[in-house]
């Protein structure tokens, strides 16, 4: 995604959960919380009604009753803390439960906004100790403790004991377990490809290095190459080139400097799983379907926003106040990343790169997605793929309302929900924003490309989005700055994008492409982005789409006057990221300015990785094929935090990605992300609380935490998987 402006209500602070025994308490510590033991008495505790405390063996016991829906529907608490704004606190307390239950115990505020400003979520089971710090966000004396206890459809007993907040103790330094110093691709080296693994090391001297099969035989050897303080992490690194040893297997391990690399395949097999993966991952995003449990074991559910209370639904969304007199049926599409939002611009960028892989690639036609529509005539990632069209063509302006061809910019709830929250669960009302001329780009791109794609397959389709396109273009054309303001509300990410330059440049190229009219060639070859060098020291994504175009019209077979200078460019593209990746100790085509790392950052990677593929695909130099494969390793663990980000592949990877339906994390009853999942990756910017509660000052490739909290540096998004599936398609074509 990148919701780059995103607003909360509710800040979630720092949440260390630990076993064992209390930390010793510091002089200057000041509890809080009054008779936190229990002693004689539960007051000044209060519980819920129709749940009274018991006094057992000086704890505070509870019988929960089955059958509530949210965990804040039953509860026991202590209210009037006071909280100093910017003061850090210890809240810890032991707990018991009915094994499998869980408690939500949290710090916020007992009245209104109610803001959490610390929780955390424990499965329950014997008594354990518990313990997090967090930094009050705001002066109050209505602070409280409490233990939410529903959501459970059976009965169940908790016990509570030692409930304690002190103020003035030191923050936590959070220190990430970065494991063996020797970082590999943890899923798989293709055979015939590039094989480089990194040392963390203090050494500036060459290392010697072995590969060892999976009986711990030293298969290969030789001396690493120092290449001093790599920037983008600030550790000493050297390079292992391990290339010259083809043989396939798995449980390989790279040994240096007396340590052990975490075990990785020589093998071409994970990439074919992983081009259905990255695919399979759009059919539990859906909105407006049932999730059948048979086609993704472990991740049914009721269909989301299909107007069935407590959804408000998608069948009939007015705009918000004042920006239009009529509603839309806007049901299905899919959920933009891990809240309940449908945003055009970023459903664009997204089902624009699966159908660029499918054009791509052959081998992806027969690549079976376990979707209703599998058995079809028509190719899976056609019919996930179309799943998005319907909902972006529904998006559009009905004829003879004012501003007609024009696209609406987004639809997402009228304010943020927490988590977890199933998407059939969502009782927020749905509003349409306004049009924007951004989003009906967006439209008018995609559809057009859909309209030569689904030809053969649906040509009735194909017509209604080729006029669905042309309609945008020409409204964008005599609306050209609609801009989406940076915020209209809470409850949805902006957006927001100021050039859209490069959206008429896309759209145009799209629609040339499609229909081979003079009227889009002219435009094309009008455009200031025709000529510009639209790869830059980022990437591209979904508010720069030029290099959507530029791609396109180097790929797709066309007669556009000056054919072979589109095709170059692309091939200086990929000389750039080329020369970006060779200059990075890890080997990453991605280095941004200042080394301030982008939101979403491993999608930048990827997409730089598409450039060099595309480059690899009009040359056949070996040199961009390499480049790409070895940027993929970063993506797979030869990075400074040694995991993959990618959930399911690796030894480890990313599992808790911010979602309110993958929330694995907070609600044991619901699932991890499914594998295949893209977390977003490092952020320098770390603008959600938590991510700052424990990165602050962190450097490049560090600046990550895989918690569900963290909504700015590990979102799962349709756009950032997007990019996953057509590298993974090109690795598993090679
Ligand atoms: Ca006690
Ligand atoms: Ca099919
Ligand atoms: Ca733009």
């Amino acid at each position: 995604m990148s919701l780059w402006e995103r607003s909360r209500t509710v800040a979630v602070l720092t949440v260390l959960l630990v076993g064992g025994a209390a930390a010793p308490a510091l002089a200057d510590e000041v509890e809080q919380v009054r008779n936190g033991g229990f002693d004689g008495t539960t007051d000044p505790f209060w519980s819920t009604a129709g749940m009274p405390m018991t006094l057992t063996d000086g704890q505070a016991c509870v019988d929960v009753p089955g059958g509530t829906t949210n965990r804040w529907d039953v509860a026991i608490g202590q209210n009037d803390l006071p909280l100093v704004a910017g003061e850090s606190y210890r809240f810890s307390f032991d707990a018991s439960g009915d094994a499998g239950h869980v408690v939500r115990a949290i710090v916020g505020l007992a009245v209104s906004p109610y803001d959490t400003y610390v929780e955390q979520s424990p499965v329950l089971g014997g008594l354990t100790h518990y313990s997090s710090t967090f930094t009050a966000a705001a002066d109050t004396t209505q602070g409280q403790v409490a233990f939410q206890l529903g959501g459970s459809a059976d009965p169940w007993h908790f016990c509570v004991d030692n409930v304690s907040l002190v103020g003035g103790v030191p923050p936590e330094v959070y220190v990430p377990d970065t494991g063996p110093r020797v970082r590999v691709n943890q899923v798989a080296y293709l055979p015939s490809g590039p094989k480089v693994a990194t040392v963390v090391t203090d050494s500036t001297t060459p290392l010697p290095w072995q590969l060892l099969d999976s009986a711990g035989r030293a298969v290969a050897r030789g001396t690493s190459t120092p290449r001093g303080v790599d920037v983008s992490s600030g550790q000493n690194v050297q390079t292992i080139d391990f290339g010259r040893y083809s043989r396939a297997g798995s449980g390989y391990t790279v040994v240096a400097d007396g340590e052990t690399s975490r075990p990785f395949d020589i093998g071409a097999a994970a990439y074919d799983k992983l081009r259905a993966d990255a695919l399979k991952f759009y059919y539990t995003q859906r909105s407006g379907i049932t999730i059948d449990d048979t086609l993704r074991p472990g991740y049914g559910r009721a269909a989301g926003h299909v107007d069935v209370a407590p959804n408000q639904g998608d069948g009939k969304v007015p705009c918000q106040a004042g920006v239009c007199d009529y509603t839309l049926d806007v049901r299905g599409g899919w959920y933009d990343a891990g809240d309940h939002g449908k945003y055009v611009v970023n459903g664009g960028i997204t089902t624009w790169e699966i159908l660029s892989e499918y054009e791509r690639s052959h081998a992806v036609r027969k690549v079976s997605l376990a979707i209703p529509e599998s058995g079809n005539r028509t190719p899976d990632i056609l019919d996930e793929a179309r799943w998005e069209l319907n909902f972006l063509l529904s998006m559009q302006v009905p004829a003879g309302k004012p501003l007609a061809g024009m696209v609406h910019h987004k639809i997402h709830d009228q304010a943020w929900t927490g988590l977890p929250l199933l998407p059939d669960q969502d009782p927020q009302p749905r509003e349409l924003h306004p049009v924007s001329t951004a989003a009906t780009l967006n439209l008018a791109a995609v559809a057009a490309q859909a309209a030569r794609v689904y030809r053969p397959y649906d040509p009735a389709f194909a017509k209604r989005a080729l006029a669905g396109a042309r309609t945008a273009y020409t409204a964008a054309k005599a609306n050209p700055a609609l801009l989406a303001p940076e915020s209209d509300g809470v409850g949805g990410g902006a957006y927001n994008d100021s050039k859209v330059s490069d959206e008429f440049y896309w759209a145009a190229a799209e629609l040339f492409l499609t229909t081979g009219e003079r009227a889009y060639q002219s435009d094309v070859l009008a455009s200031p982005e025709h000529t510009a060098d639209v790869f830059g020291s980022g990437a591209f994504d979904w508010a720069s789409t030029a290099a959507a175009g530029r791609l396109d019209l180097a790929t797709v077979p066309n007669r556009l006057p000056g054919l072979p200078a589109v095709q170059k460019s692309v091939v200086k593209g990929a000389e750039k990221y080329l020369a970006v990746a060779e200059a990075q100790a890890y080997g990453v085509p991605y280095a941004p300015n200042n080394n301030s790392w982008d939101w979403g950052s491993n999608s930048a990677v990827l997409n730089n990785i598409v450039v060099l593929a595309t480059g690899y695909r009009l040359t056949g130099r070996p040199a961009f094929k390499d480049a790409a494969l070895t940027g993929l390793d970063y993506v797979f663990g030869r990075n400074a935090l040694n995991q993959s980000y990618v959930t399911g592949y690796g030894e480890v990877s990313s599992q808790n990605e911010h979602s309110r339906w993958y929330a694995h994390q907070l609600d044991p009853a619901l699932p991890h992300p499914p594998a295949g999942t893209l977390a977003g990756g490092a952020n320098s910017s770390i603008q959600d609380p938590y991510a700052q509660s424990k990165l602050t000052g962190c450097v490049g490739q560090f600046c990550y935490i895989d918690d569900i909290q963290s909504w700015s540096t590990n979102e799962e998004a349709i756009n950032w998987n997007a990019a996953l599936a057509w590298v993974s398609g090109f690795v598993a074509d090679l």
